[in-house]
């Protein structure tokens, strides 16, 4: 039980951590007003790969969480003001936040002292002075925890790709970004034909695994850079970056004849599903949500065109 802790043991390990941390590196908001203290530890997690901004006014709080968005937050105890714990309730008051873990970072070693914080709002009691591996790992566990639990929220239990709120987000940043530099994006509506009558000739499993498929279908053939989310029951919602509306025709039409040669299984006997779907692309004209719109306005002009189309 009091094994003692071998250090090159743990550092191997943490290396181990910073090479899958795949993707974004963390976002960890510092709020010390100790200006020195909090640059060094800022230092020290910016080495180990996380993306860091230091906060010393209490009082902008909210414009930070708003901006940066944190995954973690690290918070000092002793602040003119306002303390952490205040701090803290105020953060857990507000449900976009309350997921953001909070660990105390203070010189304060009376364990009541202690308690009494964490029993107010926060996670975690870390101790200053504190060693540069047990802050990277201190923060690390939290952020990766945060990261995985946000990540499985936003996930459709059926499909596994990103829910409505998530997609519909996604697609608003992506197009943003491209509307700003002047690159090319589309999105895309797509939704399945005539699919209550599945449900009520092959009953609702059936449609289950239709849905499933053809969502597995999309995660193939769609790039790594492209987003996709279940936007309603047999909606889906994608945005492709760097893709003209043409092209990205192209692509959702292999996909619109490889879903129509899928068979399906079922009470009902074999059967077989087709898709419509509807693109816009970005011009200097248009808002995002404008161009959601529009890919919804050639998604109903495919419906009404006979359906098992792709319009533009
Ligand atoms: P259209 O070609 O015009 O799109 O006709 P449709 O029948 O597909 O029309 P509509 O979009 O109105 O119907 C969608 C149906 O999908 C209604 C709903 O019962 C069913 N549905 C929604 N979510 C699910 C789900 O998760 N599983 C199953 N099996 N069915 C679902
Ligand atoms: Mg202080
Ligand atoms: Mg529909
Ligand atoms: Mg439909």
């Amino acid at each position: 039980f009091a094994k003692p802790v071998d250090i090159p043991q743990l550092e191997s390990r943490l290396e181990r951590c910073f090479a899958q941390q795949s993707g974004e590196p963390y976002r960890v908001l510092i709020v010390d007003d100790d200006r020195d203290l909090a640059s060094r530890y800022s230092l020290v997690l910016r080495d180990a790969g996380m993306l860091v901004e230091i906060l010393q006014d209490p009082a902008q709080i909210f414009d930070h969480l708003r901006d940066f968005n944190p995954e973690v937050v690290l918070l000092d105890v002793n602040m003119p003001y306002c303390t952490g714990p205040e701090l803290a309730q105020i953060i857990r008051c507000n449900d976009d936040w309350l997921r953001i873990p909070i660990i105390y970072l203070s010189a304060e070693t009376d364990i009541a002292k202690q308690m009494n914080a964490l029993i107010k709002a926060g996670d975690d009691f870390v101790t200053k002075p504190i060693s540069d591996n047990a802050l990277v790992a201190a923060v690390f566990s939290r952020a990766q925890r945060a990261r995985l639990l946000s990540d499985a929220l936003s996930r459709d239990s059926l499909t596994g790709l990103l829910k409505h709120g998530d997609i519909k987000e996604q697609v608003a940043i992506e197009l943003e970004r491209a509307l700003r530099t002047g690159d090319r994006a589309s999105v895309v509506m797509l939704d399945i034909d005539h699919f209550k009558r599945v449900n009520d000739e092959h009953g609702h499993a059936a449609g289950d695994n239709v849905i499933r498929a053809l969502a597995n279908l999309l995660r193939q053939r769609l790039r790594r850079v492209d987003s996709l989310g279940r936007y309603g029951g047999e909606e889906f919602l994608a945005v492709l970056p760097d893709c003209t509306p043409q092209q990205a025709k192209q692509i959702i039409d292999e996909i619109r004849e490889r879903f129509a040669e899928l068979r399906f299984i079922a009470d009902g006997g074999e059967f077989s599903c087709t898709l419509s779907a509807g693109i816009a692309g970005t011009d200097v004209h248009s808002q995002a949500e404008q161009l959601r719109e529009r890919a919804d306005k050639a998604l109903y002009a495919a419906k009404h065109g006979g359906r098992n189309q792709v319009r533009v």
